[in-house]
Order: structure tokens, then C-alpha cells, then sequence
């Protein structure tokens, strides 16, 4: 496995490369062109500028997350082609810089979604949380006013401003498409972007969806072991393959993680292990990495990616806001890089065990 960091580019992260670069066991950085709407296209330079910077610190491009996907694709307008092509050509760019992992999600008009992105726990750390019965008082509408107001000034992950003033057109957009409508039409994206994939060794991984069930209304299609193994299934390509995010997954109690892994062994492109805290049904809070903070095993979870022989990126995922850091909710250093060390430990402990018989 290699260890990796998400960082979201100079003038956006405020964490420098070179404190990335101390973290123990981090050889690169998850990133992307943070300013890139859906449905445009990557320019080569800056594909070039990011890379030599992230080299020039001592780091690798360890994947792109994300290549976020135009609405037309996700709901089958006939305007998708357009887009599919600008996303092919950002996929031939990317490949020919040497880069060969792109995650991407396919969740309608919402990304990620919260109810609170600061609930302090009972150590004074600040954690997202998420509680159904919150989010169901919510105006769909005033969802990124919301996410906007506990950003701290910072551009969230899938919460661009922009797709705001198209929320209800958005909404339109959707309204016929169902969960088979969303797998018939991402397959029709995997048919089309493969063999460019397939040509420029470039691996392409979807993110569960988070929370793993419907919100608002909306279908949401990557939410299982089940549903990601039709995924995985729909192109019959090994560069078609999953993002396995233990907490995005680790929502649902339903989920078993470690068996959804060994199910899902040779899929998986790419690796977020982070724990979660299971308050109740549709009720969670984000915990530290380690497994009695949280609901989930991280020791099985480890155990689970060597089993599989699992050797692509692996990272922390968000992480708790601690120590006074001023940074991007969830995306802090200081918890994330807690989240390495221990990830770390757990990894070393099971392939010396593992050597030793
Ligand atoms: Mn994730």
C-alpha cells in the first residue's frame, strides 16, 4: 500500500506540501485542479505545473480525486456526449502526465452530505456528523447555504457555490431518473471512457456514496457490497474499479466492511480508511482512526486489504478538527496525520505477523 495525503492545491489547502511531506510513510498526494467545474476541460499546463510542484516536494501524484462528472452524464441528457468527450480528453491528458488513478463519484445534484460539520465530541475535538431527522427539517435548496456557513471560509469538496444557483434545475434534471435510470447510465460512461483508460494505464475508481442511502429523495446507486459489485460488473475492463471508503460505506451498520473488501479483491483502485461512530439509526458522527473511538474495526479492516494483496493508495480520510488547527473542516493535518501513524502501526504489525507465519 502506499500511504497518501489528500491536499487540494496551493491557494486552496492550506497545509503546505512540505508539512505533507513529514508525516511518516507518505510517499504522495491525492489531489486535483480544485477551481475545475464539471464538463470542463483540464488544461495540459496545469495537469504539468501541479505535478512538477508535488515533485518538486519530494512527493508523488498519487491519484486525482476528483474528476467530478457533469450532471448530463449522471442523468442522461443528450447533452451527456458532449461532456463524456471533454472527460475523455482530461483522462488522455492526465495518463500522458503519468498519472494513473482518477476517483470520481456518482451521486445526483448532492455531494457528501452532513447535518453539522463542527458537533463537538466530549474531548473538545469538532467532528462532521450526520443525523436523518436533521437533514429531513432541511430545505433541499438550503443545503449548500448550510454547508457554506460551516466551511469557515473555505470551498468544501463537492460543495462548489456554483451548482447552487442551478439547484433547482438540478432538481428537474432528476426527477425521472431512478436507481436503474443511474446504472444504465453510468455504464453507459464506463463503455465510453474505458478504452482511453485502458490506453493510458489509467485506473478509474468510484466513491461510495455518503451517506450510503437516498437523500432528499434522489437515487443513490453505491451505497453496498451488492451495488458495488454491479459496478464493477457493468464493463467488463479491470481499469473499472472501486474507491473503498470505510467510512462513506461504514454509515450503514449494514455494511461489512472487511467482507465488502474481500469481495471486492482486484477492484479496488484505491483505499479512505477513516472510522465512524454509529449514534443510531440514520445517526453517526466521524470518530478518530482508532477503533474503540469508533464503530468500526480498523484491525479487521487492515487485515482485510492485505489479505487481498491490496498495493494501490490508501489515505487517512477526514480526519477530527484538534489542537486549535484553523484549517478546512475535516481536512485538517494534525488528526489526519494521527490517522497515518496509526494506519501505519496497524499495517506494519499485520505484514509481520503475516511473514512470520
Ligand atoms: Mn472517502
Amino acid at each position: 500500500m502506499r500511504m497518501s495525503f489528500r491536499w487540494f492545491g496551493s491557494g486552496f489547502d492550506p497545509i503546505p506540501l512540505k508539512h505533507i511531506r513529514q508525516i511518516p510513510g507518505v510517499e504522495g498526494v491525492v489531489t486535483t485542479l480544485y477551481d475545475m467545474k464539471p464538463g470542463e476541460q483540464w488544461p495540459v499546463e496545469r495537469i504539468r505545473a501541479v505535478k512538477a510542484e508535488v515533485a518538486a516536494a519530494g512527493l508523488r501524484i498519487s491519484g486525482i480525486e476528483s474528476v467530478n462528472i457533469h450532471d448530463s452524464i449522471k442523468a442522461g441528457l443528450p447533452e451527456r456526449d458532449k461532456h463524456i468527450e471533454t472527460y475523455i480528453e482530461t483522462i488522455k491528458r492526465l495518463g500522458e502526465a503519468g498519472i494513473d488513478l482518477v476517483c470520481y463519484n456518482f451521486m445526483p445534484v448532492f455531494d457528501w452530505t452532513r447535518s453539522d460539520l463542527a458537533k463537538v465530541r466530549p474531548d473538545g475535538a469538532t467532528v462532521f456528523a450526520y443525523d436523518q431527522a436533521e437533514i429531513d427539517k432541511i430545505d433541499p435548496t438550503k443545503m449548500f447555504d448550510k454547508m457554506k456557513a460551516g466551511a469557515g471560509g473555505f470551498a468544501l469538496p463537492g460543495w462548489e457555490p456554483e451548482r447552487l444557483a442551478k439547484i433547482g434545475e438540478l432538481f428537474r434534471v432528476y426527477r425521472d431518473v431512478d436507481e436503474e435510470a443511474l446504472f444504465a447510465n453510468l455504464k453507459y460512461f464506463l463503455q465510453a471512457v474505458m478504452p482511453t483508460c485502458e490506453k493510458y494505464n489509467l485506473k478509474l475508481a468510484i466513491h461510495p456514496d455518503d451517506p450510503a442511502w437516498p437523500v432528499f429523495g434522489l437515487p443513490r446507486i453505491a451505497t453496498s457490497k451488492e451495488r458495488l459489485l454491479r459496478i464493477v460488473g457493468l464493463v467488463d475492463s479491470p481499469y473499472s474499479g472501486v474507491t473503498l471508503c470505510t467510512g462513506s460505506l461504514g454509515s450503514n451498520p449494514e455494511n461489512d466492511i472487511p467482507d465488502t473488501i474481500r469481495s471486492l479483491k482486484g477492484k479496488i483502485h484505491f483505499a479512505h480508511v477513516r472510522n465512524v461512530k454509529h449514534r443510531g439509526p440514520g445517526v453517526f458522527e466521524e470518530s478518530a482512526h482508532l477503533s474503540v473511538d469508533g464503530s468500526l474495526d480498523m484491525f479487521a479492516i487492515m487485515l482485510a486489504l492485505h489479505d487481498i494483496g491490496f498495493t494501490g493508495p490508501i489515505r487517512p480520510d477526514h480526519g477530527r478538527d484538534i489542537w486549535g488547527e484553523k484549517g478546512m473542516p475535516g481536512y485538517g493535518l494534525y488528526d489526519r496525520a494521527l490517522g497515518i501513524a496509526y494506519l501505519n502501526g496497524l499495517s506494519e504489525a499485520i505484514a509481520k505477523m503475516k511473514k512470520s507465519g
